[in-house]
């Protein structure tokens, strides 16, 4: 049998963590795509999650924390040749990258983004990320929010974003239908993965989201904003998994036309004079 063309190396990940799942998926994803590695790049932030794209055989980035997504969407625009999937935290997402997570949605580059939900912040042992759950007398954790708690796919639909999905860690059949519908869709595609952090996160653990994950059911019509709307809204003893919202709307790349003909902006010639000139102009 031939080795598959993604392949994983040895993580830094503690024993049990949520992120295994993730890994294993979408390389499993990455492997049923024909694209070729070389042509996959992954990006990622700072934090657990955003390790992933050093342990997959493709290519990685790792931006500054919280920058996943604006150098994600330049690698795209560069090269638009390339499948860009960018796996990150959401501390990395929503916290520190929160302002880039609000205008990459709107500007619709093809990007695919994972984040791996785990509602605290990893790497830095178990503060409240904005997806902590809200602090209650009976709040065991440590780690929960005073004010309130961000709702990413909720905000996502508000700024205009083409494909709004929820998944888990621990139910990989519906995490790679999720992914491969992402990373399929033209444009912007969130899927926010419930994640639990085994070692700083003791109350939204794998057996909490196992009882409380509901796929939507065969009957919800993913393409209805005010149905997604109120599905985003629902997130405590039930938690809808599925994608909320798809809709086909033009992308960056069909808004600049120019920059995305059959060569990719990177592999354009551009004249020593034009870049004099350039120059020339900030001086
Ligand atoms: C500008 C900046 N602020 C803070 C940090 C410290 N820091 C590193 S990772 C991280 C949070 C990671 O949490 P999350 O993105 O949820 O990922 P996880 O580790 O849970 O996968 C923080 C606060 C940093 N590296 N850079
Ligand atoms: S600290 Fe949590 S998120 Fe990080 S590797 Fe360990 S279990 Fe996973």
């Amino acid at each position: 049998m031939n080795k598959p063309a993604f392949t994983t190396y040895d993580t830094a990940w503690c024993p049990g963590c949520g992120n295994y799942a993730i890994l294993e998926t979408l390389t499993g994803v990455l492997n049923q795509l024909a694209t070729p590695p070389h042509q996959v790049v992954l990006v990622g932030g700072i934090g657990q999650a955003a390790k992933t794209n050093q342990y997959i055989t493709a290519n990685g980035f790792s931006g500054l924390h919280g920058r996943s997504l604006p150098a994600a969407a330049a690698i795209k625009i560069a090269n638009n040749d390339l499948t860009v999937i960018v796996n990150t935290g959401d501390g990395d997402s929503y916290g520190e990258g929160g302002n880039h997570f609000l205008h990459n949605i709107r500007r619709n580059v093809d990007i695919t983004h994972f984040v791996h939900d785990n509602q605290i912040y990893g790497l830095t042992k178990g503060q409240p990320s904005p997806t902590s759950d809200p602090c209650d007398p009976l709040h065991k954790a440590a780690a929960c929010n005073m004010g309130a708690t961000f709702n990413p796919l909720l905000v996502a639909l508000a700024a205009g974003a083409t494909f709004v999905a929820r998944s888990f860690s621990g139910d990989k059949k519906h995490l790679a239908d999720m992914m491969s519908a992402a990373i399929k869709h033209p444009g912007y595609a969130l899927v926010d993965i419930l994640q639990p952090c085994v070692s700083f996160n003791k109350v939204n653990t794998f057996a909490y989201y196992k009882q409380r994950v509901k796929p939507l059911d065969d009957r919800y019509d993913p393409t209805n904003k005010l149905a997604a709307i109120e599905k985003a809204m629902e997130f405590g003893d039930a938690i809808p998994i599925g994608i909320l919202y798809q809709q086909a709307t033009p992308t960056y790349a069909d808004k600049r036309p120019e920059l995305f003909d059959n060569t990719p902006l990177v592999d354009k010639h551009v004249p020593q004079s034009a870049i004099e000139t350039l120059i020339k102009s900030y001086i």
